[in-house]
């Protein structure tokens, strides 16, 4: 880590220069897009952050052009970090109508719900409180389901597995306790769900797979939510392949990945 950092840091500025003339990342027309795109979109296929964006412009019908950038090569990595985000992770946008470049999955997405807010159904609640509620709902996720998931997952100290369960749980329960139904907040699929729902994929299909382990059937206001916005034509039309997650996880537990090291993303 401290020596790929080292690396980029001494990378001179000839080298950035050369990088950004030779190398323009794939980009691709998304199904139903063309010239007319209005949002650059900086992706990886199988990012959960960059799902939660590629939702987002699928409900807002917004006209996009889906651009993917491989952070792991160094070449397009500093290409990336120049000209796009300075962190060096998808997704990212820029707004081909005013030249604006965002990245952070949920700043990007409130942007885009304000920018096209007569595209599409609203996804803010309008009122301070609901706005405030989306926010609360992705800081438990964020903060505690994410990390009460990842750490189960790549745990092998099959002791310890109770543990780490009943903090999964305490996270799920959350849910369970306080979603309003039929969607986190109510009647209307906001970004909360849109939030939630790469992570909740994830969650499903690698306790299944790795740990044998399932949403407990007594969370049921949990898994009708589930079932619920699970049938949104955003999120059908997003969801990953299961060979690629499965090709991913079992890429994570080969090398005990630790979610961006200290579970930060
Ligand atoms: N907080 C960020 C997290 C984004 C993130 O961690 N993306 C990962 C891929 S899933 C990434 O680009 N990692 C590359 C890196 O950190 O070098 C968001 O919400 O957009
Ligand atoms: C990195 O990306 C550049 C530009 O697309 C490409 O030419 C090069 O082969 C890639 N390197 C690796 C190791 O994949
Ligand atoms: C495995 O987990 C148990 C329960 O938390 C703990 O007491 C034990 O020290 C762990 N073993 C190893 C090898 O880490």
């Amino acid at each position: 880590m401290a020596a790929r950092k080292a690396r980029r840091q001494h990378a001179g500025a000839a080298t950035l220069i050369v990088a950004s003339l030779v190398f323009r990342p794939l980009t691709f027309a998304a199904p139903g897009t063309s010239d007319k795109a209005k949002i650059e979109f900086y992706t990886m296929d199988m990012c959960p952050y960059a799902q939660r964006t590629w939702i987002t412009l699928e409900e807002k019908g917004v006209p996009y052009k889906r651009t993917v950038v491989n952070v792991r090569n160094s070449t397009e990595r500093e290409w990336y970090v120049k000209n796009v985000n300075p962190l060096g992770k998808v997704p990212s946008i820029r707004d081909l109508t005013d030249g604006t470049v965002l990245y952070e999955s949920e700043i990007i997405n409130e942007y885009l719900e304000q920018k096209f807010a007569d595209s599409g159904p609203a996804l803010m609640p309008p009122s301070a409180k609901g706005a405030a509620s989306v926010r609360l709902w992705n800081h438990h996720l964020n903060n505690k389901l994410a990390p009460a998931h990842f750490t189960f997952l790549m745990n092998k100290n099959a002791t310890a597995d109770p543990e780490k369960i009943q903090a999964l749980e305490e996270a799920l329960q959350y849910y369970e306790e306080n979603l309003k139904g039929p969607f986190l907040l109510g009647d209307d699929f906001t970004l909360a769900d849109v939030s939630a729902l790469p992570f909740f994929e994830r969650l499903i299909f690698s306790c299944r797979r790795f740990k044998d382990y399932e949403v407990p059937p007594r969370m049921k206001r949990l898994l009708k939510w589930l079932d619920t916005a699970m049938s949104q034509p955003s999120f059908l039309a997003t969801k990953r392949p299961e060979d690629q997650l499965e090709e991913v996880y079992q890429r994570f537990l080969s090398v005990n990945y630790a979610f961006g090291g200290l579970n930060r993303n």
